[in-house]
C-alpha cells in the first residue's frame, strides 16, 4: 500500500516512523510520504487560504495549490503503477467534520486499497471544487472521526492511517489479535472485557478469580457477560 499525504504541516506525520507502522514502512509493506502543500504555491508568501465567498468567519483553502498537489500525486501514482499494475482506483481521503463517519468497516475497506492520498485541510476547509475535480482520478471519500471539531485534518489522518495500516496483511505480527478486539467484525460489535496481568494482587486489588481458574468455558462466559454489561452502560447505540 502506498500512502501519500498533503498538508501544510507534513512534520505531523513523522510519528508514523515509530512503532508498528514505522516497522511496516521499514519492511517495505507500506510507503508513507508526506508533502508540503506550500510547495505548490507560487507567491512570495506561499498563500494557501483566502476569504470565503458568501461571507462568514474564517478562511477557506484556495483550490489552485491543491489542484497542482493532486496532479503531482496522480502522476507519481501512475508512474508507480506502470512498474506494477493494480486494478483498483486510487482513493482520496479528505478528513472533515462534515464527512461520513469513520468506522472499523471503513478501515477494512481502505486497507484493501493500493493507493491512498490524504488531503489535510485547515481553517474552514478546502474549496469544494477540489473534491469535485479529483473525482475524475480518485474515489473521493470525505470522512469524519466523530462529533467534535479538530483544528485540521492532520490528527484525523493520523488516526485513520493507523487504523487502516494495522489491517494490512503482515503489519501486525499476530493476526489473531485483530479478531477479538472491540469493533472487530464478527464479535457482534460489543466492547471488550477488562484485561489483567501479573501480579494476581496489586496494591490490595485482586484479579477476578475466574481468570485465575484455568476454566476456559467459565472465562469465556465471564468475558461475554462483561462485554454485554459494558456495552449496555457505555455504548447502548451498539446494541440496537
Ligand atoms: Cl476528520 N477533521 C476535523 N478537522 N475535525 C474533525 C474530524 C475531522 N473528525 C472530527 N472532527
Amino acid at each position: 500500500m502506498r500512502i501519500n499525504i498533503v498538508s501544510i504541516f507534513p512534520d505531523y506525520f513523522e510519528a508514523l516512523r515509530l512503532s508498528l507502522i514505522g516497522k511496516a514502512v521499514t519492511d517495505g509493506l507500506l510507503t508513507i510520504d508526506a508533502h508540503d502543500l506550500r510547495d505548490w504555491t507560487h507567491d512570495r508568501h506561499r498563500t494557501v487560504d483566502d476569504t470565503p465567498y458568501g461571507g462568514g468567519a474564517g478562511m477557506v483553502m484556495k483550490p489552485e495549490p491543491w489542484g497542482e498537489a493532486l496532479d503531482a500525486m496522480t502522476a507519481s501514482i501512475r508512474a508507480a503503477r506502470e512498474q506494477q499494475p493494480v486494478p483498483d482506483r486510487p482513493v482520496l481521503v479528505i478528513p472533515t467534520p462534515s464527512g461520513h463517519s469513520f468506522t472499523q468497516q471503513t478501515a477494512q475497506e481502505l486497507s484493501a486499497c493500493s493507493d491512498l492520498v490524504f488531503a489535510c485541510g485547515r481553517y474552514e476547509g478546502i474549496d469544494h471544487r477540489v473534491a469535485e475535480w479529483a473525482a475524475a482520478d480518485y474515489e473521493v471519500r470525505e470522512i469524519s472521526l466523530g462529533d467534535y471539531v479538530l483544528n485540521g485534518g492532520e490528527v484525523a489522518a493520523m488516526a485513520i492511517i493507523e487504523a487502516v495500516a494495522r489491517l494490512v496483511p503482515g503489519v501486525i505480527g499476530n493476526p489473531d489479535s485483530l479478531v477479538e478486539e472491540s469493533h472487530a467484525a464478527g464479535t457482534g460489535h460489543l466492547l471488550e472485557a477488562p484485561v489483567y496481568t501479573k501480579p494476581a494482587v496489586w496494591r490490595g486489588l485482586e484479579v477476578p478469580e475466574v481468570l485465575l481458574s484455568g476454566h476456559h468455558t467459565r472465562i469465556a462466559g465471564w468475558r461475554r457477560q462483561q462485554s454485554q454489561h459494558l456495552t449496555r452502560v457505555r455504548r447502548p447505540d451498539l446494541l440496537t
